[in-house]
This record gives C-alpha cells, sequence and structure tokens, in this order.
C-alpha cells in the first residue's frame, strides 16, 4: 500500500522525500524571452558562450573539439556508399555506455548495420566500442552534447558530410541527478536533465526526421525514444515517490532557468529524481506525438520502450554509494525486474531491427521470459492534449515553430 512504499521508498533511497508543487509564477513574457535568447544562441555559439557568462552560469557546454567530427576514415564518400549498399545505418546517442552500448553491439555484431555513436566523450566512446569487440568499421564515432543545441545542431552537419542515408535513430542518452539539491543547467540555460533527456532529443530528432526520409534505400525507417516504467504511474516502480507529473507544464513554458520560472516541468521546487521521470514522460509523450503527426505520411515507425531495470549502467553514477551495492540485488532477487545490459541491449537491437516490430506508437516491453508486447503507457504519459502542449511548448523553447 502507499504509505508503506513511501517509507520503503525514503528508507531505501535515503533522500527521496515527495515533494509537493509550489506553482511557481511564470508567464509567456519570460519563455518568449527565453526563446528570443535561444534564436540568438543559434547564430553563433561564441554568442550562446557570451549569454551564458552574462548570467553567471555554468554549464556542461563542451566547446566543438577536433573530435567532434567524424573518424577520417569515414568521411570518404566512395566509401560510405560503397557499404550503404549492403549495410543499414543506425545513430545511437550515449551509445558510450549501458544500453545504448548493448545495442550498438548486438547491432554492429550483425554486419547489417553501421552504428553512429553520438556521443559527448569521444575517447569513451571509442574505449568502449573496442572493448565491445565491435568490428573496425561497424561504427563511427560522432561527437553529441545533448546539452547543448549549437552541438546538435554541429551532429547533425557532421552526420550530413560523411553521406550515409539514415535509416534509425534511436534517443537513448540520459543524465540522472537522484542526489542534487540544486539544479545543473544547459549551455542554454535549461535544467539539465530535461534539456538532456527531452529537448535535446527533440531538437535532434526534428531534425533528423527530414534525413529519415530519403529515397537513397528501400528499408523501414524508425524514430525511437528511450522511455521507462518509472514515468508510468499505472506501475508500482512508477509510484515510487518522487512520481512524475508534467502538471500544466507552466516551468517548461518558462524555460526551466530556475531564475524567472521554477526548474522543473510543473513549475514545482527542485527534485533531481522527479526530474528524471518528467523527461521520461516527455520522451513518451514526444514518441506519440510524432507518430501522430508524421507516420501516416512519411511510413517512418515512432516507438518506445522499457527494456527492464538495467541495475548496473552508469546512470546510477550519481546516486549514494549503499543504493549503487543495494540495487542490482534488490532488482534482481526481489522485483525480479532486473535484466542484464547485454540481454537490454537485444531487446532495444530488436526494436530498431526486427521486421515484426513495425507497428508504429507502440511502447514496447518485455515479460519475464523476454518476450515482447504492445505496453500500456500511464494515463499522463498517453495523454494526447498534454502531449500536444508539450510539443508545442518545446518547439517554441527551440525556436522550431
Ligand atoms: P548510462 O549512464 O549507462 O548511459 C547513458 C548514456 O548517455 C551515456 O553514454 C552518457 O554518456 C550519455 N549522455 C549523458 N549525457 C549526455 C549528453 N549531454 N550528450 C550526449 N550523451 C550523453 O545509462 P543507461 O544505459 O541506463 O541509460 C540509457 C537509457 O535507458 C536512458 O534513456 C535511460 O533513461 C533508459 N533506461 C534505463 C534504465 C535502467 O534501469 N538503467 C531503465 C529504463 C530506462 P557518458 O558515457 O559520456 O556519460
Ligand atoms: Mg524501483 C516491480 C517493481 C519495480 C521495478 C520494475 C522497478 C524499476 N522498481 C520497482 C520497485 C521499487 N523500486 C520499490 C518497491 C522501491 C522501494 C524500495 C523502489 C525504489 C527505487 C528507487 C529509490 N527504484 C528506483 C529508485 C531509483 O532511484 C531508480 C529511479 O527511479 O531512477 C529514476 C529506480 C528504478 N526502479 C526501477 C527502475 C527501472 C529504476 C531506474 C531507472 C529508470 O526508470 O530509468
Amino acid at each position: 500500500n502507499a504509505p508503506q512504499l513511501t517509507a520503503m521508498c525514503s528508507t531505501f533511497n535515503g533522500l527521496h522525500t515527495e515533494k509537493a508543487a509550489s506553482g511557481c509564477a511564470t508567464n509567456v513574457q519570460s519563455s518568449a524571452f527565453l526563446g528570443t535568447r535561444l534564436a540568438h544562441m543559434k547564430q553563433t555559439s561564441m554568442l550562446a558562450r557570451a549569454n551564458q557568462a552574462e548570467s553567471g552560469r555554468f554549464a556542461s557546454y563542451a566547446p566543438p573539439r577536433a573530435q567532434s567530427v567524424a573518424a577520417p576514415a569515414e568521411t570518404k564518400k566512395s566509401e560510405a556508399s560503397k557499404k550503404t549498399s549492403t549495410q543499414s545505418t543506425v545513430i545511437i546517442t550515449g551509445a558510450s555506455s549501458g544500453l545504448g552500448l548493448a545495442t550498438a553491439q548486438a547491432l554492429a555484431r550483425t554486419g547489417e548495420w553501421h552504428v553512429i555513436m553520438a556521443c559527448r566523450d569521444f575517447l569513451k566512446a571509442e574505449r568502449a566500442a573496442k572493448s565491445a569487440g565491435m568490428p573496425k568499421g561497424s561504427y563511427t564515432v560522432m561527437h553529441l552534447d545533448l546539452a547543448s543545441l549549437e552541438s546538435v545542431k554541429q551532429f547533425v552537419d557532421n552526420f550530413r558530410r560523411s553521406g550515409r542515408p539514415l535509416d534509425v535513430l534511436v534517443c537513448n542518452a540520459a543524465v540522472y541527478f537522484p542526489t542534487e539539491k540544486q539544479p545543473r543547467f544547459s549551455a542554454e540555460g535549461i535544467e539539465l536533465s530535461v534539456a538532456t533527456n527531452h529537448l535535446g532529443h527533440f531538437y535532434l530528432a526534428r531534425l533528423l526526421l527530414e534525413d529519415l526520409q530519403h529515397k537513397k534505400t528501400d528499408t523501414n525507417r524508425r524514430l525511437i525514444i528511450v522511455g521507462s516504467i518509472t514515468g508510468n504511474t499505472n506501475t508500482l516502480a512508477g509510484n515510487i515517490p518522487p512520481k512524475a507529473n508534467l502538471g500544466d507544464l507552466r516551468g517548461l513554458a518558462g524555460g526551466l532557468n530556475g531564475v524567472q520560472s521554477s526548474a522543473m516541468i510543473d513549475g514545482g521546487e527542485f527534485d533531481g529524481a522527479k526530474a528524471y521521470k518528467d523527461s521520461k514522460v516527455c520522451n513518451m509523450l514526444t514518441m506519440q506525438e510524432f507518430h501522430r503527426r508524421y507516420h501516416k505520411q512519411t511510413g517512418i515507425t515512432f516507438a518506445s520502450l522499457y527494456p527492464g531495470c538495467i541495475a548496473t549502467t552508469g546512470l546510477f553514477r550519481e546516486h549514494i554509494p549503499l543504493f549503487r551495492t543495494l540495487f542490482p540485488p534488490f532488482q534482481k532477487y526481489i522485483t525480479k525486474g532486473y535484466v542484464s545490459e547485454e540481454e537490454s541491449g537485444k531487446r532495444l537491437a530488436q526494436v530498431v531491427s526486427d521486421p515484426k516490430m513495425t507497428k508504429s506508437g507502440v511502447y514496447w516491453s518485455w515479460n519475464n521470459d523476454s518476450n515482447s508486447f504492445e505496453n500500456q503507457l500511464s494515463e499522463e504519459a498517453s495523454d494526447a492534449d498534454k502531449a500536444l502542449k508539450l510539443w508545442e511548448i518545446s518547439e517554441k523553447l527551440l525556436e522550431l515553430d
């Protein structure tokens, strides 16, 4: 029952308490202000940095590095077009560890896929690919920092220069700050978990939608956005406080800047665990809105999934040590929700390439026998009006409308 769960959770977690939304007053003016700021930032990254300095905020903006271009061997167009005649191309964000790496590995091994590993740490990704035994030539590492819109744009330019026709985009990367008392911010001054997990991916997916519509190959194109059970309040896991809740999205409309508006989507007090779960709701709503807007017209398959509880990944790197010790055995032996990184990679690879998984608008899950099924999303995560509102506010923030 609910009180028992709350008690269990706070014992286990040691940190979280459910916080009441404070109803922080935010208005459209501040959002318009942020919008204007973003438009300027898009014109020049120099100005972006100047604006950051002005607002006195340190963000995770990574200046463009020499590494941010495709590996030299991959820039040769003739080589790229030779390979594309036999291989499909998939971009996986956050392929340097956990689910993303395991998926990249599973796909690369088939020989049928060329994996673009879209990662913020080039060296880490290269090393990860090598130690996962990914065959040379089966992947390209390209720099992408989802917490900087400038970086997202540069990534898209780099990808286009590679000459590869895009078949599948997997929006997988995420950050989770469960112990943080104060919000952190992206290059554009947006709360970092929503900026990375939702807005960076929203921007990337909007830009690459065009690339998914090329006529060069005759494959089933897919756009996959990784969701999670913890964003779904129709499950036990989704009822562990703090629960996801986007409210009326007033904080997002205000730009999540923590100055004129709250850093939380619902306008409430900052809570890192809730910010992550909210961002996952955004991921699942975004997939459905893409489906409603573009599936019929483009034939692209839009999908989301819960890959299982991969309790050993880097996602929990910022959690307290006790949590990191207890979480894997807890999930393995008590909830039985645990899956290995390898198994989770096979699952996501299925959503990328299985000819039986072409249905669009689906949130996939797997039972204990590892059989996939179409899962039911929570009321909020399947609310079409909220999905539309989220889409429109996100567009406005990114100046995409
Ligand atoms: P990991 O931390 O292992 O992987 C996350 C990846 O995202 C890393 O490669 C990380 O890069 C990358 N990343 C983080 N920030 C950025 C950024 N700004 N720009 C580009 N890449 C970035 O976690 P998981 O593998 O567990 O998570 C993968 C997905 O699975 C997430 O969407 C998560 O929500 C989802 N998920 C995970 C579950 C679990 O139990 N673990 C359960 C349900 C869903 P770097 O290596 O440089 O840190
Ligand atoms: Mg949860 C069937 C029960 C189940 C499942 C599948 C998960 C998945 N969890 C379950 C139950 C419980 N969890 C229970 C009963 C508790 C209270 C003891 C509990 C607690 C808990 C915490 C503190 N669980 C957590 C946390 C985290 O910090 C993780 C989180 O919410 O990250 C956002 C987490 C998770 N539990 C899961 C999954 C998949 C996660 C992690 C990641 C995610 O959604 O991406």
